[in-house]
């Protein structure tokens, strides 16, 4: 069974086996989540992301999909960098935002992780409405996680994505 909790704070603070990282798919850093792990982290999380780019990547990672790289100095183990769709209000790009969460589950799980960190994934700079990324994440992540995963936490930067996420938690 694996327990799923909230948590209000910085993705970059948490000590868990793996934190997700709401990359693009570049894999060479942006703002936000992506810009703050890259920071905090230090250049070895850059250059795990360059080594990436030389070799299986040379034209990045896809939407939906998922990759693991050291987490340099944060107190985690592992960065899993996952790229999400832009929100569009003519596409339905749900099962994209679905497939982050699930293949970065995948990739956690692969590397033995037992406690894994998510932000709110697309819900910034990449426009997706909060509670409907909160509902996304959560009905996936309790679909999708298994074992060795015991613990998922949602990292919430603001009240209004935690409260977003406990609707999200109490309603699924
Ligand atoms: N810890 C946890 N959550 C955070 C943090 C943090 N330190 N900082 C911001 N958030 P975003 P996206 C929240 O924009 O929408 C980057 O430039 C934020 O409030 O980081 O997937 C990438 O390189 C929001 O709720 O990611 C891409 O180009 C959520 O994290 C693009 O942005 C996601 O916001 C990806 O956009």
């Amino acid at each position: 069974m694996t327990t799923l909790t909230l948590v209000r704070g910085s993705i970059t603070e948490q000590h868990v086996d793996a934190v997700v990282n709401a990359a693009n798919s570049s894999l060479l850093g942006g703002g936000g989540v992506d810009g703050a792990i890259h920071r905090a982290g230090g250049p070895e999380i850059l250059a795990a992301c360059r080594t990436l780019r030389a070799g299986h990547y040379g034209r990045g990672l896809a939407t939906g999909q998922a990759v693991a790289t050291t987490a340099g100095r944060l107190p985690a183990e592992h960065v899993i960098h996952t790229v999400g769709p832009v929100h569009s209000t003519t596409e339905d790009r749900s099962a994209l935002l679905a497939s982050c969460y699930r293949e970065s589950l995948r990739i956690a799980a692969d590397l033995g992780a037992r406690t894994i960190a998510f932000p709110a994934i697309s819900t910034g700079v990449y426009g997706w409405p909060m509670d409907d990324g909160a509902r996304i994440a959560v009905s996936t992540v309790r679909a999708e996680a298994a074992a060795p995963v015991e613990e998922v936490r949602f990292v919430l930067f603001d009240e209004a994505a935690y409260r977003a996420f406990e609707r999200a938690l109490a309603a699924d």
